[in-house]
């Protein structure tokens, strides 16, 4: 639970908190993927486009993020443009939250991070592209996202494409089953894989409406269950690349990630950006892509749980 004293640090948006107050539906977005996972200016158009997304289906967009050490909650126009342009900003997550507001700096907030944002101000739904999970080769660096720590102890739902096709997705699955996190695919049999609609692995569990998602959601809560709850939504048909095209890439992206002795925060922001060349841009227009169709269903979402 939020204390009370958290309250000093964080600026809510007046749309957000208004929204908040009465009980309309709000979504939150997180930054790191603005502010390390795409270039500049793909990464402010799709920041811009979300949040309308969000708004034409009838729920309040609120990015979050940390500026100059406050804990934002919805962004301005402004401060969403200045953050897509920042190159020094940090990429915060639940260890370095803390770090950013005592030292007064400016960050993306990761999945980790966002949830525990989110939650502080009382926001249930959140949307990205793809959550951080256990990486390749995980048992010699011991590699794997603190996403999936924060989505077995914080109360929001996550709205991704699943884990990030440059995972081990079977080992994210098996964590995130340990953890006791329920991996809810939406209206599909198989996981989805990021850039790809479908992973050769079985989703956990799958239901086929937003509506599902927000009745789930709420029976854990009063099952007294903690910890959040993972949506994975495939990518739209149209956009989509598929998992033998990605495979030689994403192979590849390794490869120089070794190269070049990548390690730690590093790791995700590197692969994205080395699949983006190597795929000629195509996997960043995929990425806007399932980005835009998890922000829709996520105001979805926190529509059924208001109304
Ligand atoms: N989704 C995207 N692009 C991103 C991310 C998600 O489409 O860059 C970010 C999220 O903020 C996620 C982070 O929490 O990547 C994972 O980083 P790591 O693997 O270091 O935990
Ligand atoms: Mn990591």
């Amino acid at each position: 639970m939020t204390p009370d004293t958290a309250r000093a640090y964080v600026d809510v948006l007046p749309s957000v908190a208004s929204a908040l107050a009465a009980g309309r539906p709000v979504v939150a977005l997180e930054s790191t993927i603005v502010t390390h996972g795409m270039p500049y200016p793909q990464n402010s158009v799709m920041a811009a486009d979300v949040e309308k997304i969000i708004a034409d289906e009838g729920a309040v967009p609120a990015t979050i993020a940390v500026i100059g050490g406050r804990i934002k909650i919805g962004l301005s126009d402004g401060e969403r443009e200045s953050l897509a342009m920042t190159s020094g900003a940090m990429k915060l997550s639940r260890a370095d939250l803390a770090f950013a507001v005592a030292q007064g700096r400016t960050g993306g907030t990761t999945v980790a991070a966002t949830m525990i944002c989110a939650h502080m101000a009382g926001i249930k739904v959140f949307a990205t592209g793809g959550i951080g999970g256990v990486h390749k080769g995980a048992e010699d660096t011991f590699d794997i996202s603190a996403d999936l720590d924060e989505l077995a102890r914080t109360p929001v739902i996550v709205v991704s494409a699943g884990a990030k096709a440059i995972l081990d997705i079977e080992k994210t699955l098996e964590v995130l089953e340990t953890r006791g996190v329920p991996v809810v695919a939406l209206a599909a049999d198989l996981m989805p894989a990021f850039w790809s609609r479908e992973s050769r692995f079985r989703a956990p569990l799958r239901l086929e409406k937003p509506e599902d998602i927000a009745r789930l959601f709420e029976t854990r809560r009063r099952l007294g269950l903690d910890g959040g709850l993972l949506v994975a939504n495939p990518v739209p048909e149209s956009d989509e690349i598929p998992a033998e095209e990605m495979a030689g890439y994403i192979e590849a992206a390794h490869r120089a990630a070794q190269e070049q002795n990548i390690a730690g925060k590093a790791v995700t922001p590197f692969l994205l950006a080395k699949i983006l060349e190597l795929t000629d841009g195509a996997s960043l227009k995929t990425n806007i892509a399932l980005v835009e169709n998890n922000a829709r269903i996520a105001a979805r979402i926190a529509k059924a749980l208001a109304g």
